[in-house]
């Protein structure tokens, strides 16, 4: 059965837009995760790890018949594919493919948290995110994502890239 996911792209590495683009094109072709919608392009101040370069930032609408960790693993799989090598935590990465939301599913495993851990803190995910699905409900948070807009208190800058939302 298909269940509606939400996953976060970015990139801070090299060719920030081929990269991109080479995973929403890999996503689409997959035969499993089909794209249903797709916020604007973002760059990103950095999170976490200053002394690093911005980040374009965007989230896709998936419907998927992969199971959570199914999903992650294809995932993960497609950063390798893409160049990804190991990384220092919040640190400069070439693509990096989470899952933000899955269905209206809470879990909370050492390979994976959904919803993920620090949507409710970071701009650079909830305002993409808004854009696309601004009447969803947080399953944990109880509440919808413009809410979680309005009370974030991260200031980072968080700007729209016309040209590359295509
Ligand atoms: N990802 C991180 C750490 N910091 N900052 C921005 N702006 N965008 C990201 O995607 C990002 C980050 C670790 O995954
Ligand atoms: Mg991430
Ligand atoms: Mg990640």
């Amino acid at each position: 059965m298909a269940v509606i996911a939400y996953l976060g792209v970015g990139s801070n590495q090299g060719d920030r837009h081929a990269h991109c683009a080479a995973a929403i094109a890999q996503i689409a072709s997959s035969g499993h995760t089909g794209i249903l919608d797709q916020s604007s392009w973002y760059l990103t101040e950095p999170w976490g790890y200053h002394d690093q370069d911005e980040f374009i930032n965007l989230v896709l609408k998936v419907e998927t018949g992969l199971a959570p960790l199914e999903l992650l693993r294809f995932l993960k799989d497609l950063e390798e594919k893409l160049g990804r090598h190991k990384t220092v935590p919040f640190g400069p990465r070439t693509i990096d493919l989470d899952i933000l939301l899955y269905g209206d599913c809470v879990i909370q495993s050492p390979e994976l948290t959904i919803p993920h851990g620090r949507l409710g803190e970071r701009g650079f995910v909830l305002v993409p995110l808004a854009e696309i699905a601004p009447q969803l409900v947080h399953p944990v948070y109880n509440k919808t994502i413009s809410r979680l807009v309005a009370e974030l208190r991260d200031t980072r800058r968080v700007v729209k890239v016309e040209r590359e939302n295509q």
